[in-house]
């Protein structure tokens, strides 16, 4: 086997940014006093209900429109480039089909936030003028949305959208080690009432995420699913996907973790899509559409007790896609 390359500045950068989020959250939640509520079984299989074959072009145009599926509402078309989001001013509360094309050069992801009531956009983007994100982040409450979205590729998922400011958000950095939030990537999306009557997709798989491990799915055919995706905390947690480089196993990524060496260089895998950071007690559905393979899912919200991303403390995934 190749030596282990050392991980990626982006990747390393990300942890950083997200550590500190993660921390935020918590002493939120904390004060707050807001506890998980209670899992959600398993949707029973159905067939996918929203597609992936609604991509937008990458150059589509921002819009919320009234989808033709039955299931949700409304659907929502947000560009990523760099350095900027190019969304609409406002879009209903209620559940949302939200489609992020990436029509940059560099791999963006829309990690949406709910402003907590207190908080109002301007003390968000003066709070992330200060290096140190953990101020500006216990503003906000993660609601997902698409993450990893390579380069003239989209990515999809369903949300059930609050009504209050959301902020979108870009924590992924290029190789200056930038994360793109401080490069632009920070922009808003007033979600109004009344709420627009649409559910959730049942979706025809679903992944449960928990401290620290995805649970329920390892094993996917080719084609489009909707994954219905359910946070038992009691930490946030994410779900990117990464297609794992030949010969690469998920046990070999955890003995580079937990290696007295550090590893260096980029990691041994490809991000391919998932869906962003999600509160604890909350569910989402994101659209998988993979060729077959080997992937994994992955996590790197950190555990703010120690500061390690949830990646080191075991959350990764294997996923079979055949
Ligand atoms: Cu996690």
């Amino acid at each position: 086997m190749p030596e282990p390359e050392p991980l990626q500045h982006s990747h390393i950068r990300r942890l950083r940014v997200l550590a500190l989020v993660s921390a935020a959250l918590v002493v939120a939640a904390a004060c707050g006093g807001t506890a998980p509520s209670a899992a959600t079984s398993p949707p029973a299989s159905s067939p996918p209900s929203a597609p992936a074959s609604d991509a937008a072009s990458p150059s589509g145009e921002p819009s919320v429109a009234p989808s033709e599926s039955a299931a949700t509402s409304q659907s929502l078309t947000v560009d990523a480039k760099e350095f900027a989001f190019d969304l609409p001013a406002q879009a209903p509360a209620g559940a949302t089909h939200l489609t992020l094309t990436n029509s940059g050069q560099e791999l963006h992801q829309a990690q949406i936030a709910r402003l907590n009531a207190d908080a109002s956009f301007e003390d968000l983007t003066a709070a992330l003028a200060n290096p140190d994100p953990s101020g500006a982040l216990a503003l906000v409450t993660l609601v997902g949305g698409p993450t990893s979205v390579p380069p003239g590729e989209s990515g999809s998922v369903d949300l059930a959208l609050e009504p209050g400011t959301h902020v979108f958000l870009c924590f992924i950095a290029g190789a200056d080690n930038v994360p793109h939030i401080a490069k632009g990537m920070v922009a808003p999306l007033e979600v109004t009432e009344p709420a627009t009557a649409g559910e959730l997709p049942a979706g025809d798989a679903a992944l449960t995420l928990q401290d620290f491990a995805f649970v329920g799915l390892d094993t996917l055919a080719t084609g489009p699913h909707t994954v219905s995706v359910t946070n038992n905390g009691p930490q946030p947690h994410e779900a990117g996907i990464v297609k794992l480089a030949d010969g690469v196993t998920v046990p070999d990524v955890i003995a580079m973790m937990n290696a007295a060496e550090p590893a260096s260089g980029p990691p041994p895998w490809t991000d391919v899509g998932g869906i962003a950071g999600i509160a604890p007690g909350s569910t989402a559905t994101m659209d998988v559409d993979l060729p077959a393979g080997n992937y994994a899912f992955i996590c790197f919200i950190p555990d703010p007790a120690t500061g390690k991303p949830h990646l080191q403390l075991g959350m990764i995934g294997a996923l079979t896609v055949q």
